[in-house]
């Protein structure tokens, strides 16, 4: 079988990897430093395991049978324009945020959605560090392909799971993301010290708590403020992935996840005043990164 990493980054290198390692064909797609140093050197893997492998790197898509969508939020479309000119049976989104699924939906048939707690991070073009083994939940969003996709992880040793509830838990980790991702990328430190900080924590705590407000207007039931917890002391060493991209001077995916919530917050008369708050300072730093 021929699977694509469209967006072969930290999380889709990291993905593609074991892909390999379960024996795939496999596909990476990617763009500028990244494509070079994969052609000209390999991926290498280090962490959690060490690995140096040669791989298939293309810039554009190519026909396969299976896709994974791991580019940023913010190149959903334009990757989904891309993939339309190639044939694939079903795509599978893994990245961060809220919509993107529904972007892929307006043009293709089979839609999986993906949400992955498995840490990976870009240490250097080509080099990933398999930094936090995790667990990835599927979920059929548009046609039947999710247990297809289930499968191919599982076959390649990654810890996966089908649940028929897959929007919830893409919100679910947004509200994870809303509190962490921002609050890590303003102060410019580790996962850990939003917990450790108790000026910070007040902060975050609130943030949590306007999710959670959201998310049960939408009728999930979700304890935020404790998850938080959770997910910051399990990742407490990690950097979190709009730390990296305001550490890279890159764009990040703010407007898919605090962006999303002051949305739906606005649409319920909620008071989204922390979260617009974050996402109105991460814009700020984005205009001042050149
Ligand atoms: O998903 C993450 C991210 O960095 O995007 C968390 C869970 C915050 C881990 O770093």
């Amino acid at each position: 079988m021929r699977i694509q990493i469209m967006g072969a980054g930290a999380l889709g290198s990291l993905f593609g990897y074991f892909l390999l390692k379960g024996g795939y064909e496999v596909i990476f797609v990617a763009r500028g430093e990244q494509y070079r140093a994969l052609k000209e050197n390999g991926l290498v893997i280090t962490g959690i395991e060490e690995h140096k492998a040669e791989v298939s790197v293309t810039r554009y898509p190519e026909n396969s049978d299976l896709v994974f969508l791991t580019v940023k939020a913010y190149d959903t479309l334009e990757a989904s324009k891309l993939l339309r000119s190639v044939r694939f049976d079903a795509v599978c989104s893994l990245q961060n945020g809220v919509g993107n699924e529904e972007i892929l939906a307006r043009f293709f048939d089979n839609v999986v959605g993906g949400v992955t707690t498995y840490g990976a991070n870009l240490v250097g073009p080509g080099k990933v560090m398999y930094a936090g083994k995790g667990k990835t939940m599927l979920g059929n969003y548009r046609g039947d392909y999710a247990e297809v996709f289930f499968e191919v992880l599982s076959n390649s040793g990654v810890d996966a799971e089908v649940v028929d509830d897959i929007e919830m838990r893409i919100w679910e980790k947004a509200a994870i993301n809303a509190v962490i991702n921002p609050i890590t990328a303003i102060c410019r430190f580790r996962n850990g010290k939003v917990i450790e900080i108790p000026e910070v924590w007040e902060i975050a705590e609130r943030t949590a708590v306007e999710c959670q407000e959201i998310l049960m207007r939408m009728g999930y039931r979700l304890d935020v403020v404790k998850m938080v917890r959770e997910v910051a002391l399990r990742t407490s060493e990690n950097r979190s992935s709009m730390l990296q991209d305001i550490e890279r001077g890159r764009k990040t995916e703010v407007e898919f996840i605090n962006g999303a919530f002051v949305r739906k917050g606005e649409e319920f008369g909620v008071d989204v005043h922390y979260n617009r708050t974050l996402l109105n300072l991460i814009r700020g730093i984005e205009l001042g990164v050149d």
